[in-house]
């Protein structure tokens, strides 16, 4: 594995140019109808990532806590179907039996960062994460579930991971971006999805 974290797979560029264009277009369509928007800590912190999601469920943070819901938080209408290439990709992936039933989508804009934490809102934790990351590359850092050392990795436009066993619950987060090291995103920075079972 490229970080030594058994669990911790990569596929650098597993989508080409094309294909990153083709879902790009499909999550800017999704956004059309639900909208990034900023989600806040329980402690009332504004993320500086935006946010939104496709498919029946996506996890959410406001004062009342992280969870995962049917909604979005601003509009109220149901979460947009993800998109059939992604449920494709997952099978092709993970080989997990059963489909996603979340996708989170996360928008960094240059500034925005992630701190480092763990994944563990989700009801069945032996199931993977799978995420494709869109447009400018982002320095990424990940380590063990029980804390000590992180190591640090670039991921870049079309670079797919999963997160699987005892990497599931592995400590990470995005550091910063290479700020216009891609052309893809519209008005510049990253889009990340993340494909789970939520329930
Ligand atoms: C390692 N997203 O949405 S994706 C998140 O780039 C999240 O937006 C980051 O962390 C992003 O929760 C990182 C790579 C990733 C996703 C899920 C993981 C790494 C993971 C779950 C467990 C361990
Ligand atoms: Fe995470």
């Amino acid at each position: 594995t490229p970080t030594g974290l058994p669990g911790f797979r990569l596929w650098p560029g597993a989508l080409d140019a094309e294909a990153q264009q083709a879902l790009l277009t499909e999550v800017l369509a999704a956004a059309q109808t639900a909208p990034f928007y900023r989600p806040v800590t329980p402690g009332g912190r504004p993320f500086s990532v935006e946010m939104t999601g496709m498919g029946p469920l996506a996890w959410v943070s406001d004062r009342a806590g992280y969870r995962y819901q049917t909604t979005h938080p601003v509009t109220d209408a149901p979460w947009p179907p993800m998109p059939q290439s992604l449920l494709d990709l997952w099978d092709v992936l993970t080989g997990w039996p059963v489909p996603p039933d979340a996708c989170l989508v996360n928008l960094y804009r240059h500034e925005a960062k992630m701190g480092l934490h763990q994944d563990k809102d989700e009801a069945d934790l032996g199931a993977p994460v799978l995420s494709v990351s869109l447009g400018d590359t982002a320095v990424f850092r990940i380590g063990p579930a029980e804390g000590g050392r992180t190591q640090s990795l670039k991921l870049a436009s079309g670079d797919v991971c999963a997160l699987t066993g005892p990497a599931r619950l592995a400590r990470h987060g995005i550091d910063r971006l290479l700020a216009g090291s891609s052309q893809l995103v519209p008005g510049g920075g990253r889009i990340n999805l993340t494909l789970r079972r939520a329930r």
